[in-house]
């Protein structure tokens, strides 16, 4: 439980949506003030993802290219190998990223399968990064066995509000996704979790989904913000895209809602112009996902993510990373 009084998590559906209603100036100012007690604002985070597993999931998420369910090209690849995982990690660390994260397209991992994690886990941080999955739903040993091994992080995304989570996902509930979190949580991993936005969903809807998170006994330690990226096959392909303006207030209320959290501008980037990115950040954003490619689609060239940094007078967030042996620690 947060005991610092400025954290809250008893938040009414009108106090939410009261701050989307107000002007975008005030909210943005509300925004960058309560970045700055926190954070410093010239300073931003950076993770590498990594699709360890690809394609082939036997889930229906209405926006991903990688359920079995669509046609959407993307062609499935069974669990990398340590080496080439080991590879792509060097690459992020030698690129500037502080945490790498492994995304598989499963349901959930099988035990034997968090054998194999623990050793990428263990790989990732003798090379000094942090660690970070995302596997689908967890039981509460498989938690702890990643707990054990070194994770530092696991994303698992409520993906928007209660009520309008039965348009995107069939296949396992809301309360489902409560459970793994609330497992993570226990076993003592920091918790990535966040969702997406311009699913069609209304502004109630992120309202709701912030507040969920918000009114959790402690707040996630990283919040991601997607944009969704529209893929071909996928039946939200052709939604009604979210207006720009609607995103910012989204981060920025993030940002008021869960002051200590670090708000990640996830995925959609590489629709957005340096403009809007700029203004994210002053809505208080101070993470984003660095490397040319998501999961299974583009991000912008970290190059160009450097050259908008030093255009805004922005670093990337630095640490120091303590080394875990996991056969020692399992
Ligand atoms: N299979 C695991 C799961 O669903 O928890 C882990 C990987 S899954 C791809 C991780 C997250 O990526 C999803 O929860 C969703 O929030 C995000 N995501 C997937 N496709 C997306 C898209 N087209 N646009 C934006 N975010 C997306
Ligand atoms: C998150 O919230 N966004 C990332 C990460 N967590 C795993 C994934 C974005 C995926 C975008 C679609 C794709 O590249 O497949
Ligand atoms: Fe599978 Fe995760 Fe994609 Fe859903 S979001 S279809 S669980 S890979």
């Amino acid at each position: 439980m947060d005991t610092n009084a400025t954290i809250r998590h008893n938040w009414q559906a009108d106090e939410v949506l009261a701050l989307f209603a107000l002007p975008f100036n005030d909210l943005l100012f509300k925004a960058q003030s309560i970045h700055r007690q926190h954070f410093d604002p010239n300073q931003v985070q950076i993770s590498t993802l990594l699709s360890i597993k690809t394609g082939g999931c036997a889930e229906d998420c209405a926006y991903c290219p990688q359920s079995a369910k669509f046609s959407t090209g993307v062609k499935a690849q069974k669990l990398m190998d340590k080496e080439e995982v080991m590879a792509e990690a060097a690459k992020a660390k030698a690129a500037g990223a502080s945490r790498f994260c492994m995304g598989a397209a499963w349901r959930e991992p099988k035990d034997r399968d968090i054998d194999k994690i623990a050793e990428l886990i263990e790989g990732v941080k003798s090379l000094g990064l942090e660690a970070c999955a995302t596997l689908g739903m967890l039981t509460d040993t498989q938690a702890a066995r990643l707990k054990s091994c070194g994770l530092d992080y696991y994303n698992h995304n409520l993906d928007t509000s209660e009520e309008y989570y039965d348009k995107i996902i069939t296949t396992r509930t809301y309360q489902d996704r409560l459970d793994t979190l609330e497992r993570v949580r226990t076993a003592g991993i920091n918790v990535c979790c966040g969702g997406i936005v311009g699913m069609g969903e209304e502004e109630h809807d992120r309202a709701e989904m912030l507040r969920t998170l918000a009114n959790m006994p402690s707040h996630p330690e990283s919040v991601p913000i997607n944009l969704l990226v529209q893929v071909d096959g996928t039946p939200l392909k052709g939604t009604n895209e979210l207006d720009p303006f609607d995103f910012v207030r989204t981060i920025a209320v993030a940002r008021i809602m869960l002051p200590k959290s670090f708000v990640r501008l996830s995925a959609g980037r590489e629709a957005m112009n340096e403009q809007m990115q700029a203004m994210c950040f002053f809505a208080g954003a101070n993470s984003i996902f660095y490397g040319e490619k998501l999961l299974t689609t583009p991000n912008p060239e970290a190059d160009k993510d450097m050259a908008l940094f030093s255009k805004l007078g922005i670093s990337p967030l630095t640490l120091q990373v303590e080394k875990k042996d996991c056969a020692a620690a399992a």
